[in-house]
């Protein structure tokens, strides 16, 4: 890069941020920015349309940024002729055209794109993604030595460093966590502040209409696009949801409501892994938020952990771990993947809405993703590959760094107990007590067996049943085996012949 040579500058989908430390160290007066849209990124799983168009209209607007902050920009649009369809080759075709012989980038968040930018045949340089509150290296050095590694315990550190809601050595308020005041459920609010709405100008409809006409047959619809495609848009909805949302975020995040399906949540995932804003800033916007007495600390605390904590945290664990990751299945479990996580074609009213959305919207909130779908097939046994496919497909902010920990690890226990300390199983009962789906299904939530019954009911024990030698140990869960254990035989055998009745019908592609 010192002889004079320009380099190319990589901006790759996930990494629209001015100050990362590519564009950072970069020479605009030298260096080429290269951009590009490539079928080999839009194919490498089922993107859900709403995630394509994102992608390609962020990609888009920030080139123009840039291009407005002095760089030169390459960019290559999905359609255009002469592009060579993936990253590697398109870098090569830009390098050749501007005599450029290296290519500088922040290191992807995927395995897959960091060994294929190792092997390339062009020179790539792949910086740390300086985009983190915690470095890679940071994780590892505190991981190192441990026996076990907890969430909890890494928060509080990143709280120190960091000084997010502190007083001195101690925490705001003087607790650490305060998920014990939140968890209730919600009722609907017809006066609650609509969500923002972005506008489609130009730019937006014109790539909502090219994904429509170039990925026909993805999954999702496009008619409620409604996300933040640049930074001041990202801006707006940081500033939209502290102002209206974030007072409630805390005691209504585990809620779930037919007819309202984004709650307090913020939405702000897809800016945050984008790169249109900073976990910083976003954690920094609540903490003031408090500070100013317009948040409680139970709201402004949760959130906080969410971003510093699990965000940060499940970030650690993906490159800890290494690429093997994400093909574990520690319980075994290779049921497929029952069809109606496409359709929503479901009998089952919290796995319909759940999906549902997840279709019209490419979002749905964390416990929908945990304790909905995510419940259900783990305790159904799905094949858990094939659930962590459909995480990297249906959400908007999916990116295998964050979803494959989400997914393998939190919701499906493939990793043997890395993230989650225990699986998160539950039956009807926890469904019915933070949502108003049960009411409207057509299952009955209080039957515990029967064709009638809840199939979280029966598919619950199931779980507890097969998988007992690897929990029964487990002191978090020894309450739920004497439960188990203190049922009469009779009642035993009718859960388990319900559970086996509804898995003989996924396997043979029924309705349920
Ligand atoms: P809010 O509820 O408003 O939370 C605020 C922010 O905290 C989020 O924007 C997000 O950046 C962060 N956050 C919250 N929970 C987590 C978490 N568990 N891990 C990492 N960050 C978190 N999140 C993704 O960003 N991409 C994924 O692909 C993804 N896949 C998931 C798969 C499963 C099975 C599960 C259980 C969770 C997954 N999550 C994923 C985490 C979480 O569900 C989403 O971050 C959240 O629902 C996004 O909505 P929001 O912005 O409204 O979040
Ligand atoms: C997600 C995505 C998509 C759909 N398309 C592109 C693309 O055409 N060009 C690009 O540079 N990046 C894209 N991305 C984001 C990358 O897949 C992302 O950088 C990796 O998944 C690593 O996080
Ligand atoms: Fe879901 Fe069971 Fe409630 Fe139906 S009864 S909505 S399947 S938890």
């Amino acid at each position: 890069m010192s002889d004079g040579k320009p380099c190319l500058i990589a901006v790759l989908g996930d990494q629209l941020s001015p100050d990362g430390a590519a564009l950072r160290t970069g020479d605009k007066a030298r260096d080429v920015v290269v951009m590009a849209e490539v079928r080999e990124e839009a194919t490498y799983t089922g993107h859900h349309k709403q995630k394509l168009a994102l992608t390609f209209a962020a990609m888009r607007r920030f080139a123009d940024e840039l291009e407005r902050d002095g760089w030169r920009v390459l960019y290559t649009k999905l359609t255009d002729a002469e592009n060579a369809g993936s990253l590697v080759g398109e870098f090569a075709r830009r390098a050749e055209e501007v005599g450029a012989e290296e290519v500088l980038t922040l290191a992807p968040g995927e395995w897959r794109l960091r060994e294929t930018f190792d092997s390339a045949p062009i020179k790539i340089r792949q910086l740390p993604d300086d985009r983190f509150i915690c470095s890679e290296k940071r994780f590892a050095d505190w991981a190192k030595g441990r026996k076990e590694l907890r969430m909890e315990w890494f928060y509080r550190e990143m709280r120190r460093e960091t000084g997010l809601l502190m007083e001195g050595d101690d925490p705001a308020g003087g607790t650490w966590n305060y998920d014990k005041e939140n968890r209730k459920p919600a009722q609907p609010d017809l006066f609650r502040e609509p969500a923002p709405t972005f506008r489609k100008d130009t730019l937006v409809q014109e790539v909502l209409d090219m994904v429509e006409a170039e990925f026909p047959d993805n999954f999702g619809t496009l008619e409620e696009f409604n996300w933040p495609v640049s930074r001041a848009q990202a801006e707006r909805a940081l500033e939209h949801f502290i102002s209206h949302y974030l007072c409630d975020f805390g005691p209504y995040q585990d809620a779930m409501l037919e007819d309202d399906r984004l709650l307090y949540h913020s939405l702000l995932s897809s800016c945050l892994n984008l790169g249109l804003l900073t976990p910083r800033e976003v954690c920094d916007a609540a903490e003031a938020a408090y500070r100013a007495g317009r948040a409680p600390i139970q709201s402004v605390e949760g959130f906080i952990r969410q971003i510093l904590g699990w965000r940060e945290y499940v970030r650690g664990i993906y490159f800890l771990e290494g690429p093997d990751y994400t093909s574990r299945n520690a319980l075994n479990h290779k049921r497929d993947l029952p069809w109606f996580y496409w359709s929503a074609e479901t009998d089952m009213a919290c796995m319909k809405a759940a999906i549902a959305q997840t279709r019209d919207l490419a979002y749905a909130h964390h416990i929908q993703r945990l304790m909905v779908t995510g419940n259900f097939a783990l305790l159904a046994g799905i094949d858990p590959r094939q659930v962590q496919d459909w995480y990297l497909a249906v959400y908007i902010d999916a990116y295998e760094w964050v979803e494959a920990p989400n997914t393998a690890g939190m919701s499906q226990f493939a990793d043997g107990g890395v993230i989650a300390s225990k699986p998160y199983i539950s039956s009807g009962a926890y469904i019915d007590k933070m949502s108003d789906y049960c009411g409207g299904c057509a299952y009955a939530v209080t039957a515990k067996d029967g064709e009638n019954s809840c199939p979280f009911n029966s598919l619950y024990w199931h779980f507890i049943d097969r998988h007992r030698a690897r929990f029964e140990g487990n002191a978090r869960m020894k309450l739920v085996y004497r439960n188990w254990d203190k049922q009469d035989e009779a009642t035993r055998e009718a859960k388990l012949k319900t559970a086996e009745a509804i898995l003989a019908k996924l396997d043979a592609g029924a309705r349920i």
